[in-house]
């Protein structure tokens, strides 16, 4: 049995030990569902309290809920259904150019009257003018927690933790501070004894209104950059089946996306060239599978990683991807192989579910390095350390794309890798059917 057959299997009938991690159910909860659904369904009904008694709820509006929470956690590209959102100044422009064009209610002979009509209407309008796009904003922009967990952590880690409700929220203040204004000016003008009191309460309102906009209109703007920000991402679909290329940073990542597919990401020799998740395609077998490249890790705490590592966790953690882990052992990339060693060992043993292959790149450098001797005394661990120095992980293909070594083989097996994931993928989907089936 090959590594990849044992790990399908692996898969198939999912260890205590995984579905006991709380993180590591959330993260393939789709494909965990069918067993721990169906296994709580038989065995529970669940209560709530209603004045003093204990009600049993009902299992329709159970499972709606369950359903839905389902249906926000399978999909992605919900950032691609973001509204759009215009610029302040253009919001503000529009609106007042459509309320100086609003005239009073025909047939109203007195002028006192017909001014303040026509002022209260103006206001009125601008008010709604200003606050309406401000009001489709903040029910269009979904919820954080609606989003698919791997959504979820790109706002969080390209944005700022907490700042895409802050700016939703500055967005809504304005809202209702405009129409407050407007609401209270409009009466203001419509109790206007004379027309020039009219007119003074339509341009005083108009003033406090524009005034208002524009000084609180960023929070617009920044929501219109957030927005720019969340569309850019890579879409991902998780029915294709995808490669995720994972490494300490330095290593030769980028430059083997290229090879291998579509991808175009920067290559230089520092590390953390790429600071996003970056996409590309493998057409083989008429068949379209995904790459993406990531930003790389460092051994270190997970409270120590920064945005850019947590964006690599987020992929592994969330999206069903099979893993290119990328190894350097020509001590050119700046983390040695010893801490790149400590680096896979925790990333293999966390994401032990995900198809996985290795790959030493660089190795038309690796003739200089040095030879490592085995002494005698040498623990189990040490012995694994060497050989890891020497050859990197047990079945790793070496690579080198500067002298095309090796790079056949790894496509070759690369085909294979993603071709399981496509067979993993399709039996998951009959899983998921058979299971809402039965129920
Ligand atoms: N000699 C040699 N150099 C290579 C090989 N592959 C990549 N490099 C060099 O290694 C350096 C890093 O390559 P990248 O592809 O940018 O590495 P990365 O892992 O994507 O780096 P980060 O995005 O910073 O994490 C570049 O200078 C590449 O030219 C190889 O096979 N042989
Ligand atoms: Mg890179």
């Amino acid at each position: 049995m090959n590594g990849t057959s044992s790990l399908i299997q692996l898969w198939q009938i999912p260890s205590t030990k995984l579905l006991a991690r709380s993180k590591f159910s959330k993260v393939v909860g789709r494909y965990m569902v069918p067993t721990l659904c169906f296994s709580k369904d038989m065995q529970t009904a669940t209560y709530e309290i209603v004045n003093g008694s204990y009600v049993p709820n009902d299992p329709n509006k159970l499972n709606k809920v369950k359903d839905k929470v389902l249906a926000t956690q399978e999909t992605v590209g919900a950032f691609q259904k973001l509204p759009v959102v215009m610029p302040s100044v253009d919001i503000l422009y529009s609106a007042l150019r459509k309320a100086k064009r609003v005239s009073a209610t025909k047939g109203i002979p007195n002028a006192a009257k017909r001014e303040r009509n026509k002022g209260a209407k103006q206001l009125d309008t601008l008010m709604k003018e200003l606050s309406v796009p401000l009001r489709l904003y903040k029910e269009n922009f979904p919820k954080r927690k609606l989003l698919h967990p791997y959504e979820r952590s790109l706002v969080e880690l390209t944005l700022g933790d907490g700042n895409y409700e802050e700016v939703l929220g500055h967005v809504d203040a304005l809202r209702k501070k405009v129409t407050g204004v407007g609401k209270e000016h409009a009466a203001l003008c419509a109790k206007s004894t004379s027309k020039q009191e009219a007119e003074e309460r339509l341009s005083e309102g108009m003033k406090k209104l524009e005034e208002i906009f524009s000084q609180e209109g960023k929070a617009v703007d920044n929501l219109l950059n957030i927005a720019k920000t969340l569309r850019a991402m890579p879409v991902l679909d998780l029915e294709s089946p995808t490669l995720c290329l994972v490494g300490a940073p330095n290593v030769g990542k980028s430059t083997l996306v290229r090879i291998l597919s579509t991808g175009k990401p920067e290559i230089c020799n520092y590390p953390f060239t790429t600071r996003g998740i970056l996409m590309g395609h493998i057409a083989f077998n008429y068949q379209n599978f995904q790459v993406t490249d990531t930003p790389g890790l460092l051994r270190r705490h997970d409270d120590d990683r920064n945005n850019l590592e947590k964006l690599t966790l987020a992929v592994l953690s969330h999206l069903p991807t099979a893993v290119l882990y990328v190894h350097d052992l020509s001590g050119e990339c700046g983390t040695s192989p010893s801490d790149q060693f400590v680096i896979y060992k925790e990333i293999k043993e966390r994401f032990s579910n995900h198809l996985w292959l290795d790959v030493v790149s660089k190795c038309d450098l690796l003739q200089e390095s040095p030879v490592v001797y085995i002494t005698d005394n040498s623990d189990a661990h040490d012995l694994e350390l060497t050989r890891y120095r020497k050859v990197g992980p047990d079945g790793a293909i070496h690579v080198s794309v500067n002298s095309e070594a090796g790079l056949n083989e790894l496509k070759a097996r690369v085909h294979g890798l993603l071709l399981s994931q496509s067979a993993r993928i399709k039996s998951q989907e009959i899983n998921l059917e058979t299971v809402q089936l039965i129920r």
